[in-house]
């Protein structure tokens, strides 16, 4: 049984020991000299790339735009081996710079933040873990990542299975065997995706639990030459500027042709070149509308429907990988290795559980439609609480008592993603309202934490006690998040986006999605007018602790 211990005076607390709470750990210790605790749930650093250790997982950001930019030695000195970095890679990437600017000496492990208050009187943060520790502090930011609350779909019996049963997001440590086992794999995301081929490869046989068909485009993974990535070295400040002021976080190059301006040919040899490239060039470097335009994105998804049937030989089996419910683009686009071909396979079937749906789970297996399916194992790749579960696990109250989960009921209200009406010195890393999960993260990350860095900053040389968005600020902030989703293809499909993932979930379009480099402009703007749409209270106003 926790109990409380003494308060621990801090300037600031930061949750989460991911890209996020490494960088501002650093910067805020390292940089501003304040005293910092981390707290992190798992036993190690590495945020999403602790959890996700299933059969398969890698990024889908190619690896040399996958790392940290501000410090030109460790970027230097990083070697990555393949065109995307595989999650062990990052999770030793991430090792090796908590490692290098010496992160854990100020970090609490197997920890989690169970509350967190604001205080009135002392204008600090009461925080409080499940170990009993008691921190109050000045500033109290979350780095605790957009895709870390998994979910598991409350199947009829899913507890009555006598197999092993794997959320991806939760692997165990030790990895699992999977040979000589039947498997069965629910859901078909990125996770799913990864995971299938590679699971398929090792086990007696697999069954996937398909509810929605995906577009894909493949990644052409492999080793990269390292005088390619040395090369790249040499370019690596003009190629990261490049990618702060894009839309996605990535250095390519922008086309400013639609694909309804140009003939059928081009088109195809342009579709077809992007598909040979792989990975998210075909989205970003092919042509300008495909987020935007409906005709533009069902001519790319009717090319990658070609390229399905093409792929599967059995055309029943390609029929039910088609995807036609929603447009290309309208759901997180997939970057697969093998995702087609594993069907062609003999010891891989596929159910579609709109035709024969999951009607119970129990100690042998799954009961799809009239079939019972007996498995050794169970994996469920069926996402995350995206964006606000992580939140809604913390118990954060602000001003009057307010708890965020409360404020959030009908959706998250954020100015710039950064911070909430309320809930003053709280800053959230790549929160709701940010573009984030939109971006490469690395990216979005480093421009949170130095916008942070510098506002306390700001805050320390000005004697300024507290930061707090201003409620209209707030208002206009939350209707321009919905314009800029509202033309997307974003808005055409149901997806963890919008929440519509999980039952009772408000359909909100929770992430910014202008594109990095407008948002950075923004921001920056914001600042150079004097933090417009935020309230100061100095030192000398407020009550003193
Ligand atoms: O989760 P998902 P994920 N019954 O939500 C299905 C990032 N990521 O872990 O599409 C049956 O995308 C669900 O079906 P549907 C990335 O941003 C990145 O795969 O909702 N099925 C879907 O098929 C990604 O987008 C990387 O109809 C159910 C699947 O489960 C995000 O994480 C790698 C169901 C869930 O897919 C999440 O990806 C991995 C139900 N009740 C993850 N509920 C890389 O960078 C859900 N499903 C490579």
């Amino acid at each position: 049984m926790a109990t409380d211990t003494a308060v621990r005076e801090l300037d600031a607390v930061v949750i989460g020991a991911g890209f996020a709470g490494l960088y501002m750990n650093h910067r805020l210790r390292d940089t501003l000299g304040l005293d910092v605790h981390v707290i992190e749930a798992g036993t190690g650093v590495g945020g999403t790339w602790y959890w996700n250790r299933y059969p398969g997982a890698r990024c889908d950001s190619e690896a040399y735009m996958y790392c940290f930019a501000f410090d030109q030695d460790l970027m230097q000195e990083w070697e990555w081996s393949g065109k995307y970095p595989e999650q062990p890679e990052i999770l030793s990437y991430l090792n090796h710079v908590a490692d290098r600017f010496d992160l854990r000496r100020n970090m609490s492990f197997e920890t989690r933040v169970s509350s967190a208050h604001f205080d009135e009187e002392s204008n600090r943060w009461d925080v409080k873990t499940d170990k009993g520790e008691h921190y109050r502090c000045r500033y109290f930011i979350t780095g605790i990542g957009c895709l870390s609350s998994g979910q598991i779909p409350d199947f009829p019996g899913r507890d009555t299975f006598a197999g092993e049963a794997y959320h991806t997001g939760a692997w165990p440590h030790e990895g699992v065997d999977f040979a000589g086992k039947k498997v069965a794999v629910i859901g078909t995301g990125s996770s799913g995706v990864q995971s299938i081929p590679v699971i398929a490869a090792e086990a007696d046989h697999l069954t996937v639990f398909q509810r929605t068909p995906q577009y894909m485009i493949p990644a052409r993974h492999g080793n990269v030459d390292k005088s390619v990535l040395d090369e790249i070295k040499t370019r690596y400040e003009t190629i990261y500027e490049k990618a702060r002021h894009s839309v996605g976080g990535f250095p390519y190059d922008v086309q400013d042709r639609s694909a309804l301006d140009v003939d059928d040919a081009t088109r195809q040899d342009i579709f077809e070149q992007s598909w040979e490239d792989g990975g998210f060039k075909f989205m970003f470097n092919s042509f300008s509308d495909l987020r935007t335009s409906l005709p533009a994105s069902e001519l790319a998804g009717e090319f990658i429907r070609e390229k399905i049937k093409e792929t599967v030989k059995d055309p029943e089996v390609a029929e039910r990988l088609l995807p036609l419910d929603h447009p290309f683009g309208s759901k997180r686009v997939l970057i697969d290795t093998n995702y087609f071909d594993t069907y062609n396979r003999d010891n891989v079937r596929l159910v579609d559980i709109n035709v024969e749906p999951i009607n119970q789970i129990n100690e042998t297996g799954i009961l799809a439609g009239e079939e019972q399916h007996d498995f050794d194992i169970i994996v469920y790749a069926t996402g995350f609480d995206a964006m606000t579960g992580s939140f809604n696990k913390i118990d954060i109250r602000g001003r009057n008592g307010q708890k965020l989960k409360d404020k959030w009921e009908a959706g998250p209200l954020t100015y710039l993603g950064l911070t909430s009406v309320g809930f003053p010195n709280m800053f959230m890393i790549t929160g709701p309202g940010s573009p984030s999960v939109l971006s490469n993260m690395p990216v979005a990350i480093e421009q949170h934490v130095e916008l942070i860095t510098d506002t306390v900053r700001h805050m320390d040389s000005s004697d300024l006690e507290l930061i707090e968005a201003e409620p209209e600020a707030e208002t206009a902030w939350v209707q321009h998040v919905n314009e800029l989703a509202e033309p997307t293809m974003f808005m055409h499909a149901n997806s963890w986006y919008l929440g519509a993932n999980i039952p009772g979930k408000p359909r909100v379009f929770m992430p910014y999605a202008g594109g990095v480099g407008t948002y950075r402009k923004h921001c920056e703007e914001v600042v150079a007018k004097g933090y417009e749409g935020f309230t100061f209270t100095p030192a000398d106003e407020s009550v003193s602790a």
